[in-house]
């Protein structure tokens, strides 16, 4: 088996389901991965020897996905220079914009790359971007994946257009 290069955390087990999209795409581009639990409040020893570690066991992406008072990015990026991306989840009443917040608005100096509410999946598509630099046969089946992603939308247009209309 292929040592992990992107690490998948979350906060919690009851993220799983939003996140299953980032490691189903990784799996698409063939890029080995693991998906663990961390919380930043609940287990922040473990988190952070975690991810001071990261390097040394050939991880070179972190994604961190969190709901809520959503610290596990910014706590993550706080123990490691490898790039973090972050995942604000949709998972109280503020509907995301908490999590948002709480992962994109970290102090100068230390960076967390934040996708989109509930972004699993540009998340992954972003960290197989970074490892694509140093990694042609990766690119290639980024920049398919892409042509695939323009072909759909200009079939889906072709399709509608082609719809009688009142
Ligand atoms: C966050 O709190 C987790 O990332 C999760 O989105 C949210 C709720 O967690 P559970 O109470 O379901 O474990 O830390």
């Amino acid at each position: 088996m292929n040592k992990p290069r992107v690490a998948i955390l979350m906060g919690s087990k009851s993220d799983l389901e939003l996140m299953e999209p980032a490691s189903k795409l990784l799996d698409e581009l063939a890029i080995a991965h693991e998906v663990r639990i961390m919380s930043a409040h609940r287990t922040p020893a473990r988190t952070a020897e975690y991810a001071a570690s990261g390097r040394e066991n050939g991880i070179s992406v972190f994604i961190c996905a969190a709901g809520g008072a959503a610290h596990l990015a910014g706590v993550v990026a706080a123990h490691t220079t490898l790039p973090v991306i972050g995942v604000p989840l949709a998972r109280t009443p503020l509907a995301g914009e908490d999590a948002l917040l709480a992962t994109v608005q970290m102090p100068r100096g230390m960076p967390v790359a934040t996708v989109a509410v509930d972004g699993a999946y540009n998340a992954a598509l972003l960290a197989g971007q970074i490892l694509a630099l140093s990694d042609q046969e990766l690119g290639g089946r980024i920049k398919a994946l892409r042509e695939a992603t323009t072909r759909r939308v200009i079939a889906d247009d072709e399709a509608l257009a082609g719809r009688p209309r009142q």
